[in-house]
């Protein structure tokens, strides 16, 4: 049986839980849930970096970063390639671009968490916020194939948790308002069985 370290907050954490629904893996995995940021001695026993997620394989080794954990599931799981041979590169492009997003975003609610608001006014808290509005754009130009009940991708995954992260943490982004076709294609993908079993709280 394998082992996913999570919490309920983390996007990278929830990417890997939709891509082990999405992959038939749910009886596989059991769900071990903690605070990494209270450096929960479970996690440090598994994890030295002290962050969600990871994964502790059947073969006992330890997984950390989620899109790692999901090139693991993506092997051992029976259901439909996460990054198909067909349109990879462009599925890799979005994964990149999700994963840049959520990044981004991430690093801005910590920020604030810790240095207050003012987080957003230095340097590196410009650059993060121009990178969210540019990768959302960026997004939104090149389309997001319209998700069907099989075609899950990875990117699809990765590019739909970060928007739903930034409605949960920074909903003053206001994303949806901007670019509606995103907005559309959000919306279908959230009413997926993996992404309504992994709401954010
Ligand atoms: N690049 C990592 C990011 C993981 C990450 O930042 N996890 C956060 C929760 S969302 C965490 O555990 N933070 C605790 C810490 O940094 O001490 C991934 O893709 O898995």
């Amino acid at each position: 049986m394998m082992e996913l370290y999570l919490n309920a907050t983390s996007p990278y954490a929830r990417v890997v839980r939709i891509a082990a629904l999405e992959k038939g893996l749910e009886t596989a995995i059991t769900l071990q849930w903690c605070d990494p940021w209270s450096d929960d001695p479970r996690l440090l026993a598994v994890n030295p970096a002290a962050r969600v997620p990871a994964l502790v394989t059947d073969e006992g080794h330890t997984l950390s970063e989620s899109l790692l954990i999901v090139h693991h599931l993506d092997a051992v799981g029976p259901g439909p390639d996460l990054v198909p041979q067909a349109g990879r590169s462009e599925t890799l492009q979005q994964t990149g671009w999700g994963q840049g997003l959520m990044e981004a975003a991430f690093q801005t609610v910590i920020a604030r968490k810790h240095q207050g608001a003012a987080a957003d006014e230095s340097v590196l808290g410009q650059r993060r916020l121009r990178a969210i509005d540019r990768t959302l754009a960026a997004l939104a130009d090149h389309g997001m194939d319209q998700p069907g009940t099989n075609t899950v991708t990875l990117g699809g995954i990765v590019v739909a948790v970060a928007l739903d992260y930034l409605l949960f943490r920074l909903p003053e982004v206001a994303w949806q308002d901007r670019h509606p076709a995103l907005a559309r294609w959000h919306d279908e993908m959230s009413n997926r069985s993996s992404f309504l079993r992994t709401r954010f709280p």
